[in-house]
């Protein structure tokens, strides 16, 4: 089903849209699972893309995300904000104040935001701050003004939420172990699946999170590295089977420093949109036992969120 973006604003080019009606999975996540990563788009007519932005959407609204978790049975989720709001976070935070706490934000800022802003943001839900290094999503932004930025989100109790490319990890390291804060990878700093497991890039980043207790990673977006794709095993829900061995390694060494996220609505996907519930059926594969999935879905994401609930 073809989705067209509201407002002034046509989608990009071969976007493709989230997938509609997912299934539902046979996994059955604990009571009280957080979806630590996932975006809402808009509406565009209610919140404008931003001028800066490198892509445009499909719509994914508050309601449709809302729809989601129920249907896959989380109970909360942390919505990032995504680089097609650039430093607007409007939809972010309609999404947190219309939720029923059962969402928190991460937000991206520029230097110029004001301390009330901060402590509205605050107010609203956010506890941390995105700062992205994908070149393809992001113009580069100087590295002072974002250590000045961390300096200032220290101090409300947030943390860094870091987005790079497996390549650019020795460039970004001695940044990335200066920040202040507790620092959260999103999909486990991007591995290259086809390098091995126990081979220099992926080490560097295991050597990352051994050195630095404050770094957590997110164990998302198998759908996004993986070269294998969705395709299930002898008919099994067993999909992304070449990001497992990836994702698995980071749980079990680092297990209560670890997040996972749908990352709906997916965006910038071009040869498949995952199904949700697909995804939801990943998990059972790199946490492997009750606990490590306690931990991954409900212990950690509460304490980095939820921390007065502890
Ligand atoms: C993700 C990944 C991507 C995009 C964004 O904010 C964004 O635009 O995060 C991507 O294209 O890899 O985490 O959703």
């Amino acid at each position: 089903m073809s989705k067209p973006t509201t407002g002034d604003f046509t989608k990009t080019e071969g976007w493709l849209d989230w997938f509609e009606g997912p299934s539902q999975p046979a996994f059955r996540v604990p009571p009280g699972a957080v979806d630590a990563h996932c975006h809402v788009f808009g509406p565009g007519h209610l919140f404008p893309f931003a001028p800066e932005r490198k892509y445009t959407p499909c719509d994914a609204s508050k309601d449709q995300l809302f729809a989601l978790r129920d249907h896959l049975g989380f109970a909360r989720n942390v919505v990032v904000q995504a680089t097609c709001h650039g430093a607007d976070n409007r939809a972010l935070v309609d999404a947190l104040i219309h939720s029923n706490g059962k969402a928190r934000g991460v937000a991206t800022v520029k230097r110029s935001v004001t301390d009330e802003a901060l402590q509205e943001l605050h107010n609203a839900g956010v506890r941390g701050v995105r700062f992205n290094f994908v070149k393809r999503l992001v113009d580069f932004t100087p590295k002072d003004e974002l250590m000045e930025i961390a300096g200032r989100i220290a101090k409300l109790g947030w943390h860094v939420v870091i987005y790079f490319e497996a390549q650019d990890l020795p460039e970004l390291w001695d940044f990335f172990t200066a920040l202040p804060t507790t620092v959260v990878v999103d999909h486990m700093g991007r591995p290259n699946v086809d390098k091995p497991l126990d081979g220099p890039e992926f080490e560097l980043f295991l050597k990352f999170m051994r050195e630095h207790k404050n770094v957590w990673s997110k164990v998302s977006c198998p759908e996004r590295l993986s070269l294998s794709g969705p395709n299930a095993l002898n008919g099994e829900r067993h999909a992304y089977r070449d990001v497992i061995p990836f994702a698995r390694k980071v749980v079990e060494s680092f297990p209560d420093r670890v997040l996972w996220g749908t990352d709906w609505p997916h965006p910038n996907l071009k040869n498949h949109m995952p199904d949700d519930g697909l995804l939801v059926d990943f998990i059972p594969h790199i946490a492997t036992t009750a606990e490590l999935q306690r931990k991954l879905l409900v212990d950690n994401p509460m304490r980095l969120y939820w921390p007065e609930e502890n």
